[in-house]
C-alpha cells in the first residue's frame, strides 16, 4: 500500500478543501498523514508543492498532486468510490463539481476583507445556491426517489461532496438545506456510515 501524505493548512477554512481528501481515506480504510501546516511554516514549505498552493497530496514521498477534485478523484479510484464505468464516473463528477462549485463561491465571498467586493461576491453564493440546489435535490430524486445515494446502491464521492462542500455553507446559515430534504437527509446517512460516524466522533473538533 502506498505511504500517503495530505498537506492542507489549519485553522478556519482549513479542513474546507481537503475534508473530501480526508472522507474518502476513513470511508477506503487507508491509512494517511493528516499534516496540517501552520501559517508560520507556510514559507517553508510553499516553494516546495507544485503551483505553490495546498491541498497536495504526497504519494510514497515521491509524486506530488495538486487541485482538491484531481486529488479527490484520484482518491475515489483507488479505494472504489468513483463509479463503475465512464458513464457513473462522469455523473459522479459532475454532482461532485457542482456543490464544489458552492464550497468555492462560498469561501470567496467568506474571505473577502472589502465589504463592497464581499457584497458582490456574497451575490454570486447566493444565485450559485439557488441554481445548484434544486438541480441537485431533483438530481438525488431521480435514483429511489431520492432516499438511497445519488447513484446506484452504494455511497460514493458525489454523496460525501454533498456532505463536505456545504459543511461551511450551513455554519454560516443553518437553514440553507431548509427546502431541500433529501439532500440533507442524505447528509445525514453519509455521516451514519460507520467509518465516518467514528471519524466524526473522534473530530469533535475538526476545524473546517
Ligand atoms: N484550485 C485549487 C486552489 C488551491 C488554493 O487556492 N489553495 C489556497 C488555500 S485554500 C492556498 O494554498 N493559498 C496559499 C497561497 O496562495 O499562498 C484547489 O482547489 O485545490
Amino acid at each position: 500500500m502506498p505511504n500517503y501524505t495530505l498537506y492542507y493548512f489549519s485553522g478556519k477554512g482549513g479542513g474546507g478543501k481537503a475534508e473530501i481528501c480526508r472522507m474518502l481515506f476513513v470511508a477506503g480504510n487507508q491509512k494517511y498523514e493528516d499534516r496540517r501546516i501552520e501559517v508560520n511554516e507556510w514559507d517553508t514549505y510553499k516553494g516546495q508543492m507544485p503551483g505553490s498552493v495546498l491541498p497536495i497530496l504526497e504519494i510514497d514521498s515521491k509524486v506530488q498532486i495538486p487541485q482538491n477534485m484531481a486529488i479527490a478523484r484520484y482518491l475515489a479510484r483507488e479505494f472504489g468510490y468513483h463509479g463503475r464505468n465512464n458513464i457513473e464516473q462522469a455523473r459522479v463528477d459532475y454532482i461532485s463539481d457542482n456543490f464544489h462549485e458552492i464550497h468555492n463561491d462560498f469561501i470567496r465571498f467568506d474571505y473577502e476583507k472589502d465589504p463592497s467586493k464581499a457584497r458582490e461576491l456574497r451575490h454570486v453564493y447566493e444565485e450559485t445556491c439557488r441554481k445548484v440546489l434544486p438541480f441537485m435535490e431533483d438530481t438525488l430524486k431521480m435514483n429511489y426517489g431520492g432516499d438511497g445515494w445519488f447513484i446506484g446502491d452504494k455511497m460514493l464521492m458525489c454523496d460525501m461532496m454533498c456532505h463536505s462542500a456545504l459543511e461551511n455553507p450551513l455554519l454560516h446559515n443553518n437553514n440553507l438545506l431548509k427546502t431541500f430534504p433529501k439532500l440533507e437527509s442524505l447528509r445525514r446517512r453519509v455521516k451514519n456510515q460507520p467509518e465516518l460516524a467514528e471519524y466524526f466522533k473522534r473530530h469533535k473538533d475538526i476545524r473546517i
